[in-house]
């Protein structure tokens, strides 16, 4: 029977067999993008406020939160800051390196992937 319906009728509008029909999964698969954690290293000379103001301008941390975050550096060698999918991870590393960079401050700051 099936021989018997043209390939062009309405159930194939483009007569290339495709039906132009759109499947819907049941429940499509939602993937989180990769995430990657911002790190700040230490180092002997950048001023704590410097650092500080850093973590509240481009993290939005206020002082108290940002000054946690600048001492554990301090002590440790370095610490997370954040975590952000890719772009927004490289974007904000860059932001910091770039504004030490023009403070003439030899801050840095890089990013790491996050593999859970
Ligand atoms: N160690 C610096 C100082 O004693 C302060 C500092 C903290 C520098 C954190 C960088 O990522 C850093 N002035």
């Amino acid at each position: 029977m099936r021989d018997l319906i043209p390939s062009n009728n309405i159930n194939e509008p483009d007569g290339l067999g495709q039906t132009g029909a759109v499947t819907l999964e049941d429940r499509p698969e939602i993937k989180e993008p990769p995430m990657y954690q911002v790190v700040l290293l230490n180092d002997d000379f950048t001023p704590m406020e410097f650092v500080i103001y850093i973590l509240q301008s481009i993290f939005g941390y206020e002082h108290e939160r940002s000054s946690q975050i600048m001492l554990a550096v301090h002590t440790k060698g370095k610490g997370v800051c954040g975590i952000f999918p890719k772009e927004i991870a490289e974007t904000k590393s860059h932001e910091i390196n770039e504004l030490a960079k023009a403070h003439e401050h030899p801050l840095m700051s890089d990013i790491e992937p996050l593999t859970d």
